[in-house]
């Protein structure tokens, strides 16, 4: 058989085995996984190495106004290559609505962004509007195209649906089988915390943690999920920041419901007391929810060994310390309005590798499905997440003992900080290929401009997701039944 590259000497890791082999690629794919493999016009020596699925990354906002406007330093080109450094082979940045703006406007614009990715990608849709013909009309076509995940904000005024309007959402993804993601924070908390501190004068950066309670997310959190199960439909809650949001997560799972979530790097390694930092430097820290505490990061630890969550993404949400990021508001400006989010898409797996494999807390096969595997089943993304004949030559091959210190520069994207600088870290991706291209090869870029092709997605996999049908909609219970 004849193979365009093999891998070879290397230590395959995938979700559920690890063991030493070659990997044979043709046409783009994984033609064969065998314990020797010959021949291949390529031959990349992968001795010493650990060979994985290369990285999905399912939360990244890239060429995005945020709702109050302020543009990401990162757009498809920088972010896919910072991505792709950080061990990525593909990910899935949103696509935001703006209020009034159709759906198909949203998805041309960002087609016209994503076409400069050096890696695969998709898009989540961030609904901000949900009006009559975006629920009828506009969610399915971009369903049909392969967009089969929708998110929305249960805080921010401008982007806030109400419980009716979460409700409509989910509704509407459950029948055509696409996954709602929620951010999850009491709004009516946050907004009374932020005028009583203000009232107060108390507007320093520090303040941004307190302004936003661990309560306002575990509240936020609990009622997503009630609403998700009155309506069966799966649910994806997106960076949770809180022991007591995570334990819900396990609990309802447990339970049944069709539940899914993720946390972040950022809320493991940092805390708030980032946040009070001095001068504006604190600034840099800023990002919803708010960094906590030593002891989140112990139980958010917990959570990601027991399965809590299915992925630990980098919610990189890139905004230069200056006045085309954070201060485009001005420079001496109380926190409500400095740019809100933080980069982290090149530090996420580095640091989930070392901080999790190397110290022990989670294992090779776990650090796979929290970085791809498991993002490729929830997400739709059949052809990737794997090492498996037929599947996407998407693959990282990992040094596992180099040491890195964490700097700005090394981070390859277009922004001027990383809230990880300076942390000593140990393994470094340092061979990503995407369809079995080489993207990055010990620390240079071989990727072209646009050379990262759309992945049409398919429904969310519920498998061992029994649900919940609420009594009301329960035919068995005698009423009800006219409503389903
Ligand atoms: N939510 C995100 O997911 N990212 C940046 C800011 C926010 O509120
Ligand atoms: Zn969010
Ligand atoms: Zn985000």
């Amino acid at each position: 058989m004849q193979f365009d590259t093999v891998i070879h000497g290397g230590l395959i890791a995938t979700a559920d085995y690890t063991a030493k082999g070659d990997i044979g690629i043709r046409g783009g794919r994984i033609a064969a996984v065998a314990e020797k493999l010959e021949g291949g016009e390529r031959r990349i020596d992968a001795g010493g190495r650990i060979v994985v699925p290369g990285g999905i990354e399912a939360h990244a906002h890239i060429a995005q106004e945020s709702s109050s406007g302020v543009m990401t330093a990162d757009d498809y080109l920088s972010g896919s290559i910072s991505a792709a450094f950080g061990g990525n082979s593909s990910f899935i940045p949103f696509a935001a609505q703006q209020r009034g703006q159709s759906v198909d406007d949203v998805i041309a614009t960002y087609d016209a962004r994503a076409a400069r990715s050096v890696i695969d990608y998709s898009y989540h849709l961030i609904i901000s509007d949900p009006k009559p013909e975006v629920l009828e009309d506009q969610l399915p076509r971009a369903f049909a195209r392969g967009i089969t995940s929708f998110k929305v904000f249960m805080t921010y005024d401008l982007m806030n649906l109400g419980d009716g309007g979460m409700l409509d959402i989910l509704t509407v993804a459950r029948e055509h089988g696409a996954i709602t993601m929620v951010h999850a924070e009491n709004n009516d908390m946050v907004k009374w915390m932020n005028k009583r501190l203000a009232a107060k004068g108390l507007t320093a950066p520090k303040y941004h943690a307190i302004s936003r309670p661990e309560l306002a997310e575990e509240e936020a959190i609990n009622r997503a999920i009630q609403l998700a199960k009155l309506v069966d439909a799966p649910l994806f809650i997106v960076h949770v920041s809180t022991e007591g949001g995570a334990e819900i997560v396990r609990r309802e799972k447990f339970n049944g419901a069709k539940l899914f979530a993720e946390t972040c790097p950022q809320y493991l390694a940092l805390t708030r007391a980032d946040l009070d930092r001095p001068g504006m430097e604190g600034a840099k820290y800023i990002c919803s929810p708010p960094l906590r505490d030593g002891r989140t990061q112990d139980a958010l630890w917990h959570h990601i060994a027991q399965g809590t969550f299915e992925s630990v993404s980098s919610d990189h949400a890139p905004y230069r310390f200056d006045a085309t990021g954070k201060f485009l508001n001005g420079s001496d400006i109380p926190y409500p309005k400095i740019a809100n989010g933080m980069p982290g898409i090149a530090a996420r797996l580095p640091y989930l590798f070392s901080e999790g494999v190397v110290k022990g807390r989670i294992t090779l096969e776990q650090f796979v499905a929290l970085s791809s595997t498991n993002a490729a089943k929830t997400f739709g993304c059949d052809s990737k997440g794997r090492i498996a004949p037929g599947m996407d030559a998407d693959i990282a091959i990992w040094n596992p003992e180099a040491r890195l210190t964490v700097t700005a520069a090394d981070q390859h994207d277009n922004m001027d900080y990383t809230p990880f600088e300076g942390m000593e870290l140990t393994g470094k991706p340092e061979v990503v290929l995407n369809r079995g291209a080489v993207i990055v090869e010990h620390g240079e870029l071989r990727a072209k401009e646009g050379q990262g092709r759309f992945v049409a997605r398919q429904p969310v996999d519920l498998r061992g997701k029994p649900g919940w049908t609420a009594k009301e909609f329960d035919p068995a219970q005698n009423f009800g039944a006219e409503l389903r």
